[in-house]
């Protein structure tokens, strides 16, 4: 019997909240308005339910690993840490406030279902991820998994009884912003990466993934792949806020996405000796940072050579003292292109510094019948939907690839841009995302999803 097996049958929601050890008090439920839109049309939107419901929510998490009172600050969420903890036990709550049924499957994603699916009758399912990178913004995975909340409330107070069960996801550490590795629970759900891989890669300070399972509650001895917990998957289908520009110039606030850019992350090590900042001559040194800092601008070099984009985010400078001159540094580089051909040569430009691959997503594109199926759905209520690509990597992205017909929405982002507090989208684009999520999901979830379920050619 698998962890989801587990819990499926034994865990009512709020022990599963409970299970998870070191989450800080889940803070009250308040009717605010979330700072960052406080200065918006928020007001004159805020008249719906599902506006006073979504502004409601983001209020409630607002302090969670971020300074409420301070819309130009970061949010600091990174997996299983108390942050996360409080994030996913706020989930539980929620869930358990519609009367679904929480599940965690064995690569702890946590699943809340309104009906029962089976591999006989599977689901529709929806949501996205509350990890953030450091100092990140609101809406980066948040937007998708209260998004997905407000829509089944809003199909509950619309009196739906949905022919197929609805699933929520919040899956687990998506930004691989500790562990190093992105979609991390999506992958090791899909298989697309192993558990002994998986549980011993270690954070900054060292302490191990299953560390930080094991103190989380999550049962390790059961992590990895849960093809029964896929099985329950007919069609996916993420809302995500759009992290690029594409919309911020259009009339339009939601989009269909069509694929993802191949992408991936390489680590690179380069050494020197660590010496006295004081006593050593600088003629006598060997200092692995001055080495290291030529990546980052050959990694720059060779996205513009080849069309690419290439990006060193973080580096680990050992030991690490202020008056201790570098004696090893690790780079991450994260590289991305349209094409494959284009990556490759980035990272054959790249050769000389020995970069080792710690993930890779090729190129994905997003299910073609379920596509049509939501640009036709979203025609129906009145919101004409273009459909784009994007350079950002998605656990949508992984469940596709691993042969989960799914689709992604995008909300339009009025900055255009992501992984910062300036990252935005207005309340009343939000509440269309919902009324386009709403819409999907009304119409996936009350019809036959033909051949193959999923509709998937
Ligand atoms: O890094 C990414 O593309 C994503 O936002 N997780
Ligand atoms: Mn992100
Ligand atoms: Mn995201």
């Amino acid at each position: 019997m698998t962890q989801f097996d587990r819990d499926r049958t034994q865990q009512p929601a709020v022990a599963v909240a409970r299970r998870e050890r070191g989450a800080p008090p889940v803070p009250e439920q308040t009717s605010a308005m979330p700072a960052f839109w406080q200065d918006e049309d928020a007001a004159a939107s805020a008249d719906t339910a599902v506006a006073t419901d979504l502004a409601r929510m983001f209020t409630d998490i607002d302090s969670i690993g971020h300074d409420p009172t301070r819309p130009d600050t970061g949010y600091h969420r990174a997996a299983w840490t108390r942050e996360d903890l409080a994030l996913r036990a706020w989930f539980a709550r929620e869930c358990d406030s519609l009367g679904l049924d929480l599940r965690v499957d064995a690569a702890g994603n946590q699943w809340a279902w309104w009906g029962t699916p089976s591999p006989q009758h599977p689901g529709v399912t929806t949501g996205s991820h509350l990890d953030s990178v450091p100092d990140g913004g609101a809406f980066d995975g948040p937007l998708g998994v209260l998004s997905a909340l407000a829509a089944v409330r809003a199909l509950q107070a619309a009196g739906v009884h949905p022919a197929r069960p609805i699933g929520i996801v919040n899956a687990s550490d998506e930004e691989g912003a500790r562990f190093g590795i992105a979609c991390f629970g999506s992958r090791v759900l899909t298989g697309a990466l192993g558990p002994a891989r998986a549980l011993v890669r270690t954070d900054q300070d060292g302490t191990s993934l299953r560390e930080a399972l094991d103190s989380a509650g999550i049962d390790t001895d059961a992590y990895g792949p849960d093809p029964a917990a896929l099985a329950l998957t007919a069609a996916h289908v993420e809302l995500h806020v759009e992290q690029g520009y594409w919309l911020a110039d259009t009339h339009s606030p939601v989009a269909v996405a069509t694929h993802i850019w191949p992408h991936g992350r390489w680590r690179t090590e380069v050494g020197g000796v660590p010496d006295h900042a004081g006593t050593t001559p600088m003629e006598r040194r060997d200092d692995a940072l001055l080495s290291a800092l030529a990546f980052p601008r050959d990694a720059h070099d060779a996205a513009l050579a080849h069309g690419a984009r290439a990006t060193v985010g973080h580096l680990e400078v050992l030991p690490g003292g202020a008056n201790v001159i570098p004696g090893h540094v690790t780079l991450w580089l994260d590289a991305r292109a349209s094409e494959e051909e284009a990556l490759s040569a980035v990272l054959e430009d790249l050769a000389p510094w020995d970069p080792v691959q710690e993930s890779f997503t090729p190129a994905t594109h997003f299910d073609a019948q379920l596509r049509a199926r939501l640009v036709a759905i979203l025609a129906d209520v009145g919101l004409g939907a273009p459909e784009i690509g994007t350079a950002a990597g998605h656990d949508a992205g992984i469940l596709q690839n691993s042969g989960t017909p799914t689709a992604m929405l995008f909300v339009r982002n009025r900055t255009g841009s992501s992984h910062t507090p300036t990252e935005f989208a207005t309340l009343s684009d939000c509440v269309d995302g919902v009324r386009a999520l709403t819409a999907c999901l009304g119409g996936l979830a009350g019809q036959s999803l033909g051949p193959g379920e999923g509709g998937a050619s």
